[in-house]
């Protein structure tokens, strides 16, 4: 098997039983895994709701390091649709030029640097530094605070060795309190400052939805556009073929970086609380328990995808499930989408080819099912055209 493949572990059971099953920390999930009954449940809010305790809906739970609801994560409507308005003009700013050419301008300059290199670690060097250069234009504030973004490694919440550390979380906690302090003294044309000018239903958002707005924004595009950059850089080493495709069709790109964000499912899952005694593929479910919505089993359903476990880089219909369905749709798309187009530009223009030299793979525990979402490293050499 090729380094950049990931296999779906969910598909026999997808196929047979339509759920799985898994603990964690004594407050077990049943997963769904079929496509049709993973957009059902993430429309039906109102049975499989995100609001309830906070962190209690991300697989591994939250709750015991984090007391700040993340919103628009964990608001049900109708009040998500308000928290969704405000947010959502601010989140389409990568449409815009200014910010596209900012944009390259970072990632070319990346670029430019892991070609000047041997090898490079494309995980620690690579995409972590895009991932936090790039966030710089999304909250519009000053380029250098993200060299202490990069400090924090590839997850707010997890480190190496522990899949829940406290005491990282609580850094992010504390950095996030004092930029609003500074923002509240002195504001700008940052998020932040736009955040606490902002109304919603009349009532000025308070510090802590501030805050639960600003984790969200830290947690929820970093290892998620992290796995997303960098399996497509070892898709690409491992099918140059791919590279010169897309070198020669541009008119392909977009639908290359669907298939690849749907092949890869950067965020395997997400949870939900049931509010009331339901039934999911004929299977009981108790108000209080928690199921989840993978993401990453919907996307390979046969029923859905023809050779759904395949990159076919100008797929055509693509109903992937990687940025979520309905309410709940990812509200960083339209960044993580500008990140994959700008890096394919770049990439086509200077890079002739890549390797890979070694890789170490991040995989998930989910119960019965391991997942591999990416890579803890992933050393590679890149070479100019
Ligand atoms: C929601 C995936 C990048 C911010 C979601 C959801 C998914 C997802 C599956 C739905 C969660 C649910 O239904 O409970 C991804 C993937 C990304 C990515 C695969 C990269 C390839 C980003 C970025 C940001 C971001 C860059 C912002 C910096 C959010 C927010 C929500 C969300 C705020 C919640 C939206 C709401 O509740 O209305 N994302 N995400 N994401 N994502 Fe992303
Ligand atoms: C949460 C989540 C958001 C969670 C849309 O996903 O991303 C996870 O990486 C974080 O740990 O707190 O923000």
């Amino acid at each position: 098997m090729k380094k950049s493949e990931i296999s779906c572990p969910f598909s026999e059971v997808r196929t047979n039983i339509g759920f799985g099953e898994m603990d964690d920390q004594n407050d077990p999930v049943t997963m769904l895994l079929r496509h049709k009954d993973v957009r059902k449940g993430a429309h039906d809010w109102k049975t499989f709701q995100s609001g309830s305790t906070p962190g209690r809906i991300v697989i591994p739970s939250e709750v015991n390091i984090r007391t700040t609801r993340q919103i628009p994560f964990e608001v049900d409507p109708p009040q998500h649709k308000s928290f969704r308005d405000i947010l959502d003009p601010w989140f389409k700013r990568p449409l815009e030029e200014k910010y596209q050419a900012k944009l390259t301008a970072q990632i070319s300059a990346l670029v430019d640097e892991v070609l000047a290199m041997d090898s490079v670690d494309v995980i620690s060097e690579f995409a972590l530094k895009l991932q936090s250069r790039a966030l710089t234009l999304l909250l519009n504030t000053a380029y250098d605070k993200s060299d202490l973004w990069i400090s924090w490694g590839t997850h707010v919440f997890r480190s190496e060795g522990e899949a829940l550390d406290g005491d990282k979380a609580a850094i992010l906690y504390d950095y996030i309190d004092a930029e609003i302090d500074k923002a509240i003294a002195n504001p700008g044309p940052d998020l932040y400052s736009v955040l606490l000018a902002s109304e919603v239903d009349g009532t000025k958002l308070t510090k802590e939805e501030v805050k639960g707005v600003m984790i969200l924004t830290f947690a929820g595009g970093r290892d998620t556009v992290i796995n997303a950059v960098s399996n497509s850089l070892a898709y690409l080493a491992d099918n140059p073929k791919s590279l010169e495709r897309l070198r020669e069709e541009p008119e392909i790109r977009n639908r290359a970086i669907e298939e690849l964000i749907r092949y890869y499912a950067p965020l395997t899952q997400m949870g939900r609380v049931v509010t009331e005694d339901t039934t999911v593929c004929e299977h009981a479910i108790k108000a209080d328990t928690r199921i989840s919505l993978v993401w990453a089993s919907a996307n390979r359903d046969e029923k859905v995808f023809e050779n759904a476990n395949e990159v076919v880089l100008d797929r055509k219909m693509n109903p992937h499930l990687s940025f979520g369905f309905g309410t709940h749709n990812c509200l960083g798309a339209t960044h993580a989408r500008t990140i994959m187009k700008v890096l394919i530009e770049v990439l086509t223009a200077k890079v002739q080819s890549m390797e890979i030299i070694s890789a170490e793979e991040n995989i998930e525990e989910l119960g019965e099912f391991k997942r591999k979402v990416g890579f803890h490293a992933l050393q590679m050499k890149f070479n100019k055209k």
